[in-house]
């Protein structure tokens, strides 16, 4: 299968989940094709918020595997993710949170994990120049000082990017300030995270995440 007709189909797959939720109680829904089943749930990835230790730091450890995934109903994918077979966690942080990551790389090839719309010292940005052997753990540190924005995590392999975050390298990275803006917040149930993935002719990667709380902010681009 060419390249981009495999993406193509990964983007489908991801309209389908958010769909399933969307109609999940109604048990089928028409269309201009006929009544379709809509069960696949969307699919929410879980939290990671580690309460402070005694030292004030939040610790988060990051663990880049590999595992199998049932995209489509009844048929599995070989998938990478972060702490889980695609995909990784929701990190959450607030604005002066010292926090420090861990990211060890299970993978039979080197990656990264670099921090996307993160105000941080380059030393600790994850990129190109910071590659974690198979095998290996890299340590990363740094204080929170940023307004709240939606940001997310990805490998930043020289010319690789785009294949490990389509393989399911991605994550978002959440951070919250004092300011209330008194939208929902819930999240998972009114606060839905929403990203996509597409490679065009080159591996142009974009992630957005969409709720009634995040759309007032902008998002961040690479
Ligand atoms: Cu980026």
């Amino acid at each position: 299968m060419r390249r981009r007709s495999f993406l193509a189909l990964a983007g489908m797959t991801a309209m389908t989940g958010a769909t399933g939720l969307a109609l999940g109680g109604c048990g089928g829904a028409q269309g201009n094709e006929g009544t379709v089943s809509l069960t696949t749930p969307l699919r929410i990835p879980p939290v990671l918020d580690p309460a402070p230790g005694k030292d004030g730091v939040k610790r988060f450890d990051l663990r880049l595997l590999q595992g199998r995934t049932e995209l489509l109903p009844g048929k599995t994918a070989r998938t990478w993710g972060i702490n889980g077979p695609h995909l990784g966690p929701t990190l959450r942080a607030r604005r002066g949170d010292r926090v420090a990551m861990t990211v060890t790389n299970t993978l039979d090839e080197a990656s990264t994990l670099h921090w996307h719309g993160m105000r941080l010292p380059a030393a600790m940005d994850g990129g190109p120049h910071q590659m974690v052997e198979p095998g290996a753990t890299w340590a990363s540190e740094w204080t929170v000082d940023q307004p709240a924005a939606t940001t997310w995590y990805h490998p930043h392999p020289h010319g690789q990017t785009g294949l490990h975050v389509y393989r399911g390298l991605a994550g978002l990275f959440l951070l919250d300030d004092t300011h209330d803006a008194g939208l929902p917040h819930t999240y998972g149930v009114d606060d839905i995270p929403s990203s996509s993935r597409t490679v065009s002719s080159g591996p142009t990667v974009n992630s957005t995440r969409t709720s009634a709380e995040r759309s007032a902010r902008s998002p961040t681009t690479s």
